[in-house]
């Protein structure tokens, strides 16, 4: 893999790195993506399931839809991308990771305080009391889970669309992709926003701004380099000249 002097000379001696990943980095995992050619979206689209009304409408098949995400999840383990993070979280000072997906990854490969703009998909909570709930179970008998207290119904701590991204979450993420020297942008397609907001404020503040996906996406034209590939064999590569 050939990448700029640039980069190499950024991942050895850099002290402020800021990555933003989407789900193209759990793909090798097993877990399947939104928008790829077998993406989640391409059986379902979003509207109808992750918005607010779509699961007030049809909250059995909301559940459903999430149970069977969860079931995935629970069988799959992080790869080699998750790890390379984990690894490269502990060589540098200043290191936020900023994520998109709920599939809770990346705290299980070792990164710590991870900022998930989305929610995570092992947290639920009751829309009536607000009460969190631990790993709710929902079965053939009891399709929609209900709130112990009030009977609310439970929904899982996810942020859909048309929805505010957790208090703070989104403004840390912007702090660190404002003072980072080296902005990477992992596995994401970059269509949902504000999260594709921030290689753009990184760019605009100085950072140098890397790409790493399968394919081109709609912010390829505006970073500094991209390289294309699978990020279970580049981060490896990656976190390798930051060893040397
Ligand atoms: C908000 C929860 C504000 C569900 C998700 C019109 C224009 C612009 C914006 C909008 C608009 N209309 C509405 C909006 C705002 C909307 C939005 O951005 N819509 C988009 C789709 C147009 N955003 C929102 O609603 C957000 N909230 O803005 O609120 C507000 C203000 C005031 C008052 C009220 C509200 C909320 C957004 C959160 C939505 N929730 N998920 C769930 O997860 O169950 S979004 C969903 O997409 C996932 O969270 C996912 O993380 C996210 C992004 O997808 P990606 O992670 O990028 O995944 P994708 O499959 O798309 O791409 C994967 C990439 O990986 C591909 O490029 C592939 O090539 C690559 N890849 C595959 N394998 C590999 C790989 N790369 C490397 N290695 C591999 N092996
Ligand atoms: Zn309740």
């Amino acid at each position: 893999m050939n990448i700029s002097h640039k980069l190499r000379s950024l991942l050895q001696n850099t002290e402020s790195i800021c990555v933003l990943t989407g789900a193209g980095i759990s793909a090798e995992s097993g877990v399947e993506t939104f928008r790829g050619s077998n993406g989640l979206w391409s059986k379902l689209k979003p509207e109808e399931l992750a918005n607010f009304d779509a699961f007030m409408r049809n909250p059995e098949l909301v559940w459903e839809w999430y149970n069977y995400r969860k079931e995935i999840i629970h069988h799959v383990k992080p790869n080699p991308a998750h790890f390379a993070l984990a690894r490269l979280q502990e060589m540098v000072k200043d290191f936020t990771l900023v994520t998109q997906n709920v599939d809770n990854l990346h705290r299980r490969a070792g990164s710590t305080n991870v900022l998930e703009l989305h929610g995570n998909i092992e947290r639920s909570y009751c829309i009536g009391c607000g009460k969190f709930v631990a790993n709710v179970e929902v079965s053939l008998e009891n399709k929609v889970p209900h709130c112990q207290s009030c009977n609310g119904i439970i929904r899982p701590d996810i942020v859909w669309f048309g929805e505010m991204l957790p208090e703070g979450v989104f403004e840390a993420a912007t702090e660190a992709a404002d003072r980072c020297e080296l902005f990477l942008t992992i596995g994401t397609s970059a269509v949902v926003y504000p999260a594709a907001n921030l290689p753009i404020t990184a760019r605009k503040h100085g950072a140098y701004v890397v790409e790493i996906n399968l394919e081109r996406t709609e912010i390829s034209h505006t970073v500094h380099e991209t390289l294309l590939g699978k990020a279970g064999e580049i981060l490896p590569q990656l976190l390798k000249i930051k060893e040397e």
